[in-house]
């Protein structure tokens, strides 16, 4: 039965999105080949070295985690470090879903592709958390995390040597705020390295009035129990805009954004999957990347950004222009403001894929380190800690030679000779939890909605707790850009 608190909130005080909401997504296409069948419980399975595990929570997650998969199954790209092959030849995604509803499992399971996933690690239960940090965390979100992590131990025991785990989720949801939250302080003590992609709560858009909450009590907890790793950050207005600035979508829906991300995501972590794992691995990124546990919110972009439609390829062509694209605030896929000159940073990668002489990359990358040094006003790492940019590669004979993979024609973004990624840790990305304080603090001043989140056993100080981690984090980045 429906309670006040099993009701999702009331959207009146979100800020209105600029264009219509996005729709849900649409099925993909039918496949000519019926998918293999799914393993059975006692099948033998091969192992397999440096395994990624990827868990999906709540609907952005699994949405965006079942494009990710659907690309893999149609390139056919079915690598032993983040497939299990089982005896009968069959690779089964070393993925766990779990929501705390049964609608989008079950539409995962329903799909074309639904066979090739194991459905024991397919996790729902009955009530989701009605966009709801305190069910995700502490009512409903308890009922569901012991067989959660049953299940994320059954899939490590699968590995051989787990490299590390990547979390999808959303900042505005209740099961992809709160239940993430439980996740991650349990799976911090097991000190596997943990890369986050999330959705961050947008400027403009909102699904509920509660987002902030949510997106605080979230971040805030994340900086309150240390907890390590890696965000790869990205909002869904920034993704919005990229499908319609680039991509020559009129109107995009999540169906749009979540196969942008899977394209994009393939791509960044193509080094983590294909290169040799004893360069390229979780913690040499997170290492490379984050030079202070708290300090660990990157942000990602990507070029040439061209539309499979178009007939003309992308402006942006050479390595340099590329990888200049990719350092601007307004080409990153979290909404960040446009400026004059970029930085500071604190560090940067690079992952260049395609056909590219070795000695055009190398000379890009030397030219933008100078770049960065000798120019004040342009792009600039931070005093406090001066970095380079790094490969993100471990073998750049690979990286040059790489095949690009023939990317169905249904999807939006064109495949291109070469591509290029940047993952930046940069300062202004303090802007976005900014933003996201000053939508906090306007309903929090009237305790507005607080009495849902208390009626599911949170306490009210939890609010203020995580508020002012918030402003810690900020402060942190402030301090890090004067360079004290
Ligand atoms: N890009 C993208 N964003 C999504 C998708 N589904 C939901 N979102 C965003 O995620 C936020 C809402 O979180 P959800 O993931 O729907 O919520 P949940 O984790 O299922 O939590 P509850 O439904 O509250 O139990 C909003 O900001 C939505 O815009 C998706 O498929 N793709
Ligand atoms: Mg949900």
């Amino acid at each position: 039965m429906q309670n006040r608190f099993t009701k999702k909130p009331k959207t009146e005080i979100a800020p209105k999105p600029v264009t219509p909401p996005p729709k849900s997504p649409t099925p993909p296409p039918r496949s000519p080949t019926p998918p293999p069948r799914s393993p059975g419980p006692r099948e033998r399975v091969e192992r397999s070295p440096r395994e990624i595990l990827s868990i999906h929570v709540g609907q952005a997650g699994i949405q965006i985690g079942a494009a990710a998969w659907q690309l893999l199954f149609e390139l056919g790209q079915f690598i032993r470090n983040i497939f299990l092959y089982i005896t009968t030849g069959k690779a089964v995604p070393r993925a766990v879903m779990v929501d705390l509803e049964p609608n989008v499992v079950d539409s995962v399971k329903n799909s074309i592709y639904g066979s090739l996933y194991n459905p024991r690690m397919l996790i729902s239960d009955k009530e989701d958390a009605a966009g709801n940090y305190a069910r995700g965390y502490y009512t409903i979100g308890k009922q569901v995390i012991d067989p959660l992590l049953d299940t994320i131990q059954k899939a490590k025991e699968q590995c051989n040597a787990l490299q590390g785990i990547l979390v999808y989720h959303s900042y505005g949801g209740g099961a992809g705020s709160g239940l993430t939250s439980l996740l991650m302080e349990r799976l911090n003590e097991s000190k596997v390295p943990v890369m986050n992609i999330p959705i961050f709560s947008s400027p403009k858009y909102a699904s509920s009035c509660v987002e902030p909450y949510n997106s605080v009590l979230y971040a805030g907890s994340q900086y309150h129990n240390n907890i390590s790793g890696c965000s790869i950050m990205m909002d869904n207005q920034a993704l919005y805009k990229i499908c319609e600035s680039y991509l020559d979508v009129e109107i995009p829906s999540f169906y749009n954004t979540n196969r942008l991300v899977a394209q994009v995501v393939s791509m960044l972590t193509a080094p983590l999957r294909f290169s040799d794992p004893a360069s390229a691995n979780f913690n040499n990124v997170i290492n490379s990347l984050v030079p202070q546990p708290r300090l660990k919110f990157l942000s990602f972009a990507c070029a040439p950004l061209a539309s499979t439609e178009s007939t003309s390829k992308s402006d942006v062509n050479s390595i340099h222009e590329m990888s200049q694209f990719c350092y601007k605030s307004e080409n990153q896929f979290l909404t960040l403001e446009k400026k004059k000159s970029e930085g500071p940073f604190l560090r940067s990668a690079l992952v260049y894929r395609g056909h590219a002489s070795r000695s055009g990359i190398e000379r890009t990358i030397k030219h933008l380190k100078t770049e960065f040094r000798i120019s004040k006003n342009r792009l600039r790492f931070s005093n406090w800690n001066p970095s380079e940019i790094k490969l993100i590669h471990g073998s750049l004979e690979h990286l040059v030679q790489s095949q690009l993979p023939p990317i169905p024609r249904t999807y939006d973004l064109q495949p291109s000779d070469l591509s290029v990624c940047s993952v930046s840790n940069r300062m202004d990305i303090a802007e976005a939890f900014k933003n996201l304080h000053h939508k906090f603090d306007l309903i929090y001043a009237k305790r507005a909605f607080v009495h849902w989140f208390v009626g599911e056993g949170m306490e009210e100080g939890e609010f203020s707790e995580s508020r002012e981690s918030i402003a810690k984090l900020e402060a942190e980045y402030e301090s890090t850009r004067n360079g004290s």
